[in-house]
């Protein structure tokens, strides 16, 4: 059986004991996870005993090409039509839907349509389907964490007092695509002084001024697939508490790292780095979750966070990157990617974690 194959068989399975009949796929992730398929747009279908995926004239060659085992339909006249009249001939009674991917607009579609179908949610389910990954996504995502640090790496130079946040994201994601990376795999953050303090703070107009903290959170993709790295550098001596801080968020981050692999729970994996940080006093400042997986897509199965009680497994890729958030001041957030392997985890992200202070 080909890899294809044995995810369509896990997929198969999963519809047939939730008593679904088929799966409607629509994300580019899950297209391209169960059929092999990398355009921009499609419909999947699989049901019982066969596969199909709809595509327009712009993709029916390449369809035919990337998906052995599809039969591929030409829906350049007939849209999602196309889509009910394969459910009517396949006589599929209930059917599963990405309830978190498909636009409202395209589900009513699907419902109009097919007035005699009943479409089910089936997106959570399936995102656990590709939380373990194989030797060639683990590769691939090896080789996105590798140019992640090696671009990273080379624009350090370039930071210096007066360049602005937006410049320093251009030459990290250019240094990206020079390495390999199709693009990035999010919106570059690049967070630096009182800025640091947003969790999320994607590259603005401002400054980089002499005492900054700069939050880095960036990734690429490559071969389709995400990496995702944080560090958290000083351009010239550091705030006596953000110093502080960045030690507390290093040890809570390496508390977490040690104690991961197969059988802990995602919300014992968040309570070890969140114990470090608790003790330290800060408690309150460190809001989200300790991490996710990695893979297709930039955020996917398992979580890391209070509210996961399932177990890892051999085979997870996973983000631990817990912070702290100082309002006014700045920010420290420090992330690595690791993979969950029988004897623990394997840490991919490979860029320094000690200090640094770049001069002014
Ligand atoms: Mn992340």
């Amino acid at each position: 059986m080909t890899h294809m194959q044995n995810r369509v068989q896990r997929l198969r399975v999963l519809i047939a004991q939730k008593g679904m009949e088929a799966a409607v796929l629509y994300s580019r992730e899950n297209t391209r996870y169960f059929a092999g398929f990398t355009g921009t747009e499609s419909t999947t279908l699989i049901t019982r005993d066969q596969c199909f995926i709809l595509v327009d004239s712009r993709y029916t060659s390449q369809a035919g090409k990337q998906c052995p085992g599809y039969t591929v339909v030409d829906s350049t006249l007939k849209g999602l039509t196309a889509l009910s009249e394969v459910l009517q001939e396949h006589k599929v009674g209930v059917a599963g839907v990405e309830d978190e991917a498909v636009p409202l607009s395209i589900y009513r579609k699907y419902e109009t349509n097919s007035p005699d179908v009943r479409f089910l949610p089936l997106e959570s389910s399936l995102s656990g389907l590709r939380s373990q990954k194989d030797a060639d996504e683990i590769w691939r995502i090896e080789q996105a964490v590798r140019i992640a640090d090696e671009a990273f790496e080379s624009i350090l130079p370039l930071i210096r007092p007066g360049v602005t946040e937006l410049g320093i994201a251009f030459e990290l994601e250019t240094a990206m695509r020079r390495l390999g990376a199709e693009k990035p795999s999010f919106d570059t953050i690049v967070a630096s002084g009182a800025r640091g303090a947003l969790p999320h703070g994607v590259a603005s107009e401002k400054e980089i001024q002499a005492g900054d903290g700069i939050v880095f959170d960036f990734g690429c993709i490559y071969r389709g697939y995400c990496s995702d790295i944080t560090r958290t550098v000083f351009v010239g001596a550091p705030d006596p508490e953000l110093r502080h801080v960045y030690e507390v968020v290093l040890a809570a981050q390496e508390a977490a790292e040690k104690m991961l692999g197969p059988g802990v729970t995602g919300s014992e994996a968040d309570e070890a780095a969140r114990q470090v940080i608790a003790k330290a006093g800060y408690g309150d400042l460190f809001g989200h979750g300790l991490g996710h997986g990695v893979g297709l897509a930039i955020h996917e199965s398992p979580r890391l966070s209070r509210t996961n009680p399932g177990r890892l497994l051999p085979g997870d890729v996973v983000t631990v990157e817990p912070g702290i958030y100082l309002p006014g001041k700045g920010g420290v957030r420090i992330e690595d990617i690791a993979v969950i392997e029988e004897a623990g985890a394997r840490i991919l992200t490979g860029s320094p974690k000690q200090l640094r202070i770049l001069p002014v």
